[in-house]
């Protein structure tokens, strides 16, 4: 077992060897800019560590890491299209950098690379990650779409937004886990099991996103601060303000929403004013801590040593109370 940080390097390392094209020109040149302007690399991370937990060679599972990254990334392209989000990573946007066609067009070529990635897995394995990769890639756009949908929308519910969550973010990190097992050869109730704590995770994850967006440093988040609230987004902390604030309150902030009022620092403000007021920020910090204790209890039954466990919750933790 390597450390958390020695396995970032790793991908890092053989990030920056692969040739997807010598010259980043063209389209290559957004999916190169984003793919190495920064972030977390949460995702591959978890693919290495899992191939490793479950007594494989993580150097196998490099590609199907590489794979889920450039996925990952294909969607915050499209993502920052669909958000209007001049930032991320504290660069401008791909779609601000170019333009609108350069980003759908980019993108698109991301999401077929990361497919490519899967070549040289043997014909069995290959056969399972690809299963795996295009039902995710699928839930992914779907939870995306009902994302921008929810916008419209003025009654959408907790479950709702729940599911939501689960398709646009959760599911890709429960695949990204799951491939590394599939590449150990664990057995199949293991590979669901440890599906099961990334899609907590995820969710976990999603909601500390959210929380972020509002309540985050602009510097170290490297994202707009207040953009959810500027699109209409349809939060747990939006949903859950509405349901606890009192009626005159609850249609101030339904207004803000349904009306677009011209001056958007003056709608950012007085909205977070009304998520701290309802006690939505407390119930959202509730709601992580009980998705990272599901995440924990899913792989309760695995029969890898306690001490892999520890690495599995120590990396939950970490998740849990980011800033970034
Ligand atoms: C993230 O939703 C989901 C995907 C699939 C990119 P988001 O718009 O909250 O993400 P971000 O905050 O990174 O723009
Ligand atoms: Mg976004
Ligand atoms: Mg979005
Ligand atoms: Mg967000």
């Amino acid at each position: 077992m390597l450390t958390i940080s020695r396995y970032q390097e790793e991908f890092l390392e053989y990030l920056k060897s692969y040739p997807f094209k010598k010259e980043p020109k063209g389209l290559y040149a957004p999916m190169h800019y984003i793919l190495h302007v920064g972030g977390k690399r949460l995702r591959p991370v978890l693919t290495l560590l899992t191939a490793d937990i479950f007594g494989g060679d993580y150097k196998k599972a490099m590609n199907a890491a590489l794979a889920v990254e450039v996925f990952h990334n294909f969607t915050l392209v499209h993502d920052d299209i669909m958000d209007d989000a001049p930032l991320r990573r504290g660069m401008p946007s791909v779609h601000e950098k170019w333009d609108l066609n350069t980003g759908i067009l980019s993108g698109d070529i991301m999401l077929i690379m990361a497919y490519r990635l899967f070549e040289d897995y043997e014909p069995v394995l290959q056969a399972g990650l690809i299963r795996l990769f295009s039902k995710t890639a699928a839930e992914v756009c779907e939870g995306q779409q009902y994302d921008v949908d929810f916008e419209m929308r003025n009654d959408v519910t907790l479950p709702e937004y729940l599911r939501m969550i689960r398709y646009k973010t959760a599911v890709l990190v429960g695949t990204a886990m799951k491939m590394g097992a599939l590449i150990a050869g664990a057995e199949e109730w293991e590979t669901e099991a440890i599906y099961d704590f990334g899609l907590h995770l995820g969710t976990a994850f999603q909601l500390q996103d959210d929380y972020l967006d509002a309540f985050g440093d602009a510097e170290t988040f490297g994202k707009r601060i207040g953009g959810d609230i500027v699109e209409n987004k349809k939060t747990f902390l939006y949903l859950t303000a509405l349901e606890k604030l009192d009626e005159e309150d609850a249609l101030l902030l339904r207004n803000l929403y349904d009306l677009t009022p011209a001056d958007t620092e003056e709608k950012i403000n007085t909205v977070k004013d009304l998520f701290v007021a309802s006690g939505a920020t407390e119930l959202i910090r509730e709601e992580i801590r009980q998705h990272t204790e599901k995440a924990f209890e899913s792989i309760a039954s695995l029969t890898v040593t306690e001490e892999k466990k520890e690495v599995l919750l120590e990396f939950g933790k970490r998740l849990m109370n980011r800033e970034v």
